[in-house]
């Protein structure tokens, strides 16, 4: 967009991150622009300051000069020529906003949320993630909101940063040019940061209480076409872990537990505490809370109404996948004191719906890069939200 010559690699070395994404130029070239600019006004000024006081200071001998009151042609081009840079700023400035705030319309939608101290990143196929997961070379819009207090958002690598407000969405777009998948290491945490190597930093930059200082995570940038099997192989199921674990994740991050507590307190919806194995009554009778019902719930909120409580649940029909449904009845089974437990799918027969023994839950940084199937920006609007 700007084809002035470059001259970001002078200082980025030493201060900035490698930039990793189409829009990391302009915003380097305007931050050295305006600093170089303001270097070479600074010891411009200065050194004239200086001159000046050494010719003319006050001293024996030497008698007061009236200074001219005026000089036009100077006045003019002090005033003209900065004029000229500030709109060149400025119109800079504005049109790498105004780029920086329009997602391009095929963009990749991935939904971010923010809360105290951790960030959730939800794909369109239900995969949650504490890490950033992305495809290298497409453009991919964030939209992100807060289950508490501001946070923002900001990825160094990338030079995007914002704001993440209680209440309301906000977006913000990249398209990575760097993929550092092969690089990435599942087994370090998004806690070791101060270098993109492992992951590029991802960082929360809006104070934001006790864990404010370890509310980080790690983008992760997929080689192109490899990007859909990592969301593939993340879909899967380890069948070595917890049914009642993934049921309490789908509770916190899917939205349940805006309306269902898990301590007893009421809600929205009626609490999950203690209510596994119990008699309701419901506008169409007395039921057992069991797996039937727990499901039937679900899928078809308004089938049976507890008495207390207004229809007003989004029914989870296709947001939801077998074995999820399944976790969640798990999990509000063991908010049921003296209810037994599976530790793991395995111990209960396997994973519902799902066949063979995948590979661990998201590795894939070590397969072969296959490229039959280039990545394609999902249409699917995120599916999470009600
Ligand atoms: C907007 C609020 C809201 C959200 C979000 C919500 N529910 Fe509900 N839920 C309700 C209400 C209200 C009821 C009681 C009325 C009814 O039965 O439809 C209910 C009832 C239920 C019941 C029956 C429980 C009982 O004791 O009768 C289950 C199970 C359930 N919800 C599961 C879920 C799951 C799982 C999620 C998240 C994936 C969820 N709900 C999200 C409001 C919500
Ligand atoms: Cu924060």
């Amino acid at each position: 967009m700007i084809s002035v010559p470059n001259f970001a690699p002078l200082l980025a070395g030493f201060w900035f991150r490698d930039a990793a994404s189409t829009g990391a130029a302009d915003v380097d070239w305007l931050y050295f622009f305006i600093l170089w600019l303001s270097v070479f006004f600074f010891f411009l000024i200065t050194a004239l300051t200086v001159a000046f006081v050494a010719r003319y200071y006050a001293r024996p001998g030497h008698a007061a000069e009236h200074t001219p009151h005026h000089n036009n042609a100077l006045e003019a081009a002090w005033s003209i020529f900065p004029g000229f840079l500030v709109v060149a700023i400025f119109y800079w400035g504005f049109t790498g906003y105004l780029d920086l705030r329009t997602p391009p319309e095929n963009a990749y939608e991935i939904r971010v949320v923010a809360k105290k101290w951790n960030w959730s990143f939800m794909y369109p196929n239900g995969v949650v993630d504490p890490n950033l997961h992305v495809p290298a070379d497409q453009p991919v819009k964030l939209v992100m909101s807060s289950d508490d207090v501001l946070h923002s958002l900001y990825i160094p690598a990338f030079r995007v940063k914002m704001d993440v407000v209680p209440g309301r969405y906000s977006t913000l777009w990249f398209e990575a040019t760097k993929p550092n998948d092969e690089s990435y290491d599942q087994a370090i945490d998004a806690t070791t940061t101060g270098s993109d190597e492992n992951g590029y930093d991802l960082f929360c930059t809006e104070y934001c209480g006790q864990g404010h200082s370890a509310m980080l995570a790690k983008v992760i940038v997929h080689k192109s076409g490899t990007f859909e099997t990592w969301l593939e192989d993340a879909a899967k199921i380890d069948p070595a872990s917890s049914p009642v674990e993934l049921g309490k994740d789908i509770w916190k991050y899917r939205g349940c537990a805006q309306c269902h507590s898990v301590d007893g307190a009421k809600g929205t919806g009626p609490t999950w505490k203690d209510t596994y194995g119990t008699e309701q009554a419901t506008d169409k009778g007395e039921v057992t809370v069991d797996e039937n019902y727990i499901r039937e719930s679900i899928l078809n909120p308004m089938a049976k109404i507890r008495d207390g409580y207004k229809g007003v649940m989004p029914s989870y029909q296709g947001q939801l996948k077998d074995a999820e449904i399944a976790s969640v009845i798990w999990y509000i089974k063991s908010l049921k004191e003296g209810e037994e437990v599976a530790a793991s799918w395995d111990e209960i027969g396997g994973v519902p719906g799902q066949e063979e023994t995948p590979a661990e839950e998201g590795a894939d940084g070590d397969e072969p890069a296959d490229a039959e199937e280039p990545a394609e920006p999902a249409d699917a609007a995120p599916a999470d939200e009600q």
